[in-house]
């Protein structure tokens, strides 16, 4: 992206520069003290300052839309009406938190007219794109074939097909948008036992993805995202971790594992996964919510932020062991049923910098001796300690810096963007991605 062009502004940066003027007194306050009790740790508040501005999380276009459930959705006043609407949503994100720089689409949802115009309006924005999605899990109008009973996996060859061909025409409008990566994620599987060979499922599953794989260009990875249920209830054809990690590793180095945090059963110990999937060397990135159930698409760290802390834990682990070759692509995946979506995102990505912070607070040197020393009361109590840190001043000094808002809300909330996007944008019968 050209970072000398000037970027439209969504919101007046004069309200942005008033509201960080009230608040920089207070701000300055409290990073210093912070400092301080980092300094008696041992530890530079500036290193973690400057990683914390350096994180980047994608938003996902369909968060934005107010999402919804099987019961029903309640849609908001000014949602987008297409993806150029979408856009603007997510530049607003970005230049209230600074932390969200790029967009993942999803097709067919966000089919543009002309790929070369919405990577235009995209950098006018000042945002890039991250990974496209594609879609094989809901027929499209004048689709030839169902995907009723699945797609990559399917059980006929024309189905195969036709999902394969959806997923190069991603990657065709991904290289268009200067994107480099495409997530893939099937809702194939079985709602009874018996219904599907469970071996030869998986067979073509793999078979299609090597198809996807012989289209990607050389410097592009692929993502698949396994998920234990739902809409398929039985048995999904990518379940698990192990799964992912058997079909990744069957696909070639241009395929790596993604992790959603809601695709898992409950109680399962996901940085485990994690370590795990970093050690086969497949980690290739995140889709960032939270949940109590299941894939419940909740915000970031609002009802487990200690498992969301345990996961960056993992991540600054292999970083600080230096771990070659981990390249992560971070991204939220969530729906927002009963919040502004722009609230919602923007509170997410400030929970995933907290959680890096926090991390990033974990005394290595310190862990290590006391995991070989079998201290257990002690290392749990080096990990708790940086948990229960309060960095808040860190992740709004990161913002301060770069000009985006101490209090991000709050000056959302002051703009009236939402209102004056109630007026602009009439609301729509039709909502593109429907129940997320
Ligand atoms: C799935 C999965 C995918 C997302 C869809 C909308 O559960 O998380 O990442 O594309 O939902
Ligand atoms: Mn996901
Ligand atoms: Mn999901």
């Amino acid at each position: 992206m050209d970072t000398t062009r000037t970027v439209e502004t969504k919101i007046d940066p004069g309200l942005i520069a008033k509201a960080n003027a009230k608040l920089a007194g207070d701000l300055e306050h409290d990073y210093a003290a912070l400092g301080k009790q980092i300094a008696r740790a041992g530890l530079e508040i500036e290193r973690v300052t400057d990683a914390v501005a350096r994180f980047g999380v994608a938003i996902p276009s369909w968060g934005v839309g107010t999402g919804g459930t099987r019961f029903g959705r309640f849609p908001g006043e000014g949602e987008p009406r297409h993806v150029m609407d979408k856009l603007d949503d997510c530049a607003v994100i970005n230049q209230l938190t600074g932390a969200t720089p790029t967009v993942s689409l999803h097709f067919p949802w966000d089919e543009p007219e002309d790929a070369g115009a919405l990577r235009a309006r995209g950098e006018t924005l000042g945002l890039g794109f991250a990974a496209v999605n594609s879609n094989t899990f809901q027929d499209q109008k004048n689709q030839k074939l169902s995907y009723k009973f699945g797609s990559l996996s399917h059980t006929e060859a024309a189905v195969r097909e036709q999902a394969v061909a959806h997923n190069l025409h991603c990657i065709d409008l991904g290289k268009k948008l200067g994107a480099n990566e495409i997530t893939v994620w099937i809702a194939d599987g079985a709602n009874f036992p018996g219904q599907q060979h469970a071996t030869r499922a998986f067979e073509r599953y793999i078979e299609s993805l090597g198809r996807i794989r012989d289209g990607l260009p050389g410097h592009w990875r692929m993502m698949i995202e396994h998920k234990i249920a739902e809409p398929a209830f039985y048995a999904t054809v990518l379940q698990d971790w192990g799964s992912s990690l058997m079909a990744a590793q069957a696909t070639g180095p241009q395929c790596m594992c993604l992790v959603d945090l809601g695709h898992h059963a409950p109680n399962v110990n996901i940085e485990m996964i994690v370590a795990r999937l970093i050690q086969a060397g497949k980690l290739g990135g995140f889709h960032f919510n939270d949940s109590r159930y299941g894939d419940d698409d909740l915000d970031a760290g609002s009802i487990n932020p200690f498992r969301l802390f345990l996961v960056f834990n993992e991540l600054v682990d292999a970083e600080w062991r230096k771990v070659e070759g981990l390249k992560l692509s971070h991204m939220l995946d969530q729906s927002h049923n009963v919040t502004d979506p722009i609230e919602s995102l923007m509170i997410s990505a400030v929970e995933l910098q907290r959680a890096y912070a926090q991390a990033l607070l974990v005394d290595r040197d310190k862990l290590d001796r006391l995991q070989s020393g079998n201290d257990v009361m002690g290392a749990s109590q080096e990990l708790k300690r940086a948990f229960t840190r309060d960095v808040a001043p860190i992740m709004a000094m990161a913002r301060s810096r770069r000009g985006a808002a101490i209090d991000p809300v709050a000056v959302y909330r002051a703009s009236g963007y939402r209102a004056a996007c109630a007026k602009n944008r009439p609301a729509q019968k039709n909502f593109g991605g429907g129940i997320v």
